[in-house]
């Protein structure tokens, strides 16, 4: 049984509990065999083993995806964008004094919080879906006030980062699980600098289907996360194998019934090499604590739903919440979201030639009205956020 945590220990009173827990649920993901390369068979299709691990534990972790190249060039994009944030929220320089970027997107590319915070858990944002507050750490004397928690719109302020959302192998994982007219998400970097990193309360992703006749353990899609750095239990994000298809947790309850503890007895940590990406279902009970450890992790996350679960769906999680009611989202509000993936194919297409595209089956024989080139970049790029299909 786990001791209640102190809300605000410091720093390396929270890494060394921690540590304790995670030794013990680290035997545990490696006895369930959750891991391996992403391999497709003749058709193109994800494994059929693989795809029935995933669908029973909603999870995996591919290893081994990204090449080291590739990872050392999206490592170098993010910490540029990383460097050109506001130094704290509404502030118009860098912390090097320079304009800052994002301040002209519809979107703001930026969520900032202070170091080690929580700060969704326990809060009614997006959906009130955090029910309860991980530990806030107390940050050192040097710590900024502010730290970059999340990068939205990476499509657009990182060509690297396109690239990516056109791989092949992940893009046929997504067809895979979703079927061939699958549907973009969003994406997402998480941001966990070492001493520094905030925490993500427990949590399901879900915010629309969970009461519908029709509901079942895919219905919410999943999100990949590339990872840009080796990650540990300290700093990785966990779930609660197979609890995507139990319906709505009651996250307050598990905790309580916890002694109070954040560290729940049945999580796991996935805990993977740079270039491995994890495939999580956004119905799984997962989060992350605050970063106290020496080793930072940078998770570019981004996630696919099946289009029955979007068309005709009014979305919520939106990232520019504000007084209109939450559109219904239609033929062509998919089409300009998924525009950004047949864009980025043929980015990638571009960048590494000797590579076979993944050939996206809603945009078939209309490929040439998307190329990475000229005004089509800017015509689809163009604050994409606006479009996400948040469900
Ligand atoms: O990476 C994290 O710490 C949180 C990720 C998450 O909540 C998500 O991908 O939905
Ligand atoms: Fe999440």
């Amino acid at each position: 049984m786990s001791e209640p945590i102190d809300p605000q220990p410091t720093r390396l009173d929270h890494a060394a509990i921690l540590a304790d827990y995670a030794t013990n649920r680290q035997a545990a993901i490696d006895a369930i065999g959750v891991r391996g390369p992403l391999e497709l068979d003749d058709s193109g299709q994800l494994s059929p083993s693989i795809l029935a691990a995933y669908r029973t534990h909603g999870f995996y972790i591919f290893e081994n995806v990204v090449s080291e190249e590739e990872v050392a060039e999206l490592r170098a994009a993010t910490e540029d964008v990383i460097d050109r944030a506001p130094t704290r929220p509404g502030s118009a320089v860098d912390s090097w004094g320079r304009p800052a970027i994002g301040r002209d997107h519809a979107i703001n590319p930026f969520m900032l919080t202070s170091p080690m915070s929580d700060p969704w858990g326990g809060t009614t944002k997006l959906a009130g879906r955090h029910p309860t507050q991980m530990s806030q750490p107390v940050a050192e004397a040097d710590a900024p006030d502010y730290i970059v928690h999340l990068i939205f719109g990476m499509c657009s302020l990182m060509p690297e980062a396109l690239r990516l959302y056109g791989h092949p192998g992940l893009l046929a994982t997504a067809a895979s699980i979703n079927g061939d007219d699958f549907v973009p998400y969003n994406d997402a970097i998480f941001v966990k600098k070492p001493g520094l990193g905030a925490s993500v309360g427990w949590h399901q992703d879900g915010a629309t289907h969970w009461d519908s006749p029709e509901w079942h353990r895919d219905i919410h899609g999943f999100n990949f996360q590339v990872q840009l750095f080796p990650t540990s239990a300290a700093n990785a994000l966990w779930v609660v194998p197979g609890s995507h298809s139990d319906g709505k947790a009651d996250i307050k309850g598990m905790v309580a019934a916890n002694q109070g503890s954040e560290m729940l007895p049945h999580a796991v940590p996935l805990v993977c090499k740079a270039g491995d990406v994890t495939i999580a279902n956004r119905q799984i009970i997962h989060g992350s604590f605050a970063n106290s450890s020496p080793d930072p992790r940078i998770s570019i996350t981004f996630g696919f739903h099946l289009r029955s679960s979007v068309l005709g769906v009014a979305g919520k999680l939106r990232l520019n919440a504000s007084d209109t009611p939450d559109p219904v989202y239609d033929d062509e509000r998919i089409r300009r979201r998924s525009a950004v993936v047949q864009l980025a194919i043929d980015a990638r297409r571009r960048h590494f030639s000797s590579e076979e595209p993944f050939v996206y089956r809603p945009f078939m024989g209309r490929e040439h009205e998307y190329p990475y080139a000229g005004d089509a970049i800017t015509a689809v790029l163009a604050n994409y956020p606006i479009h996400d299909l948040a469900i």
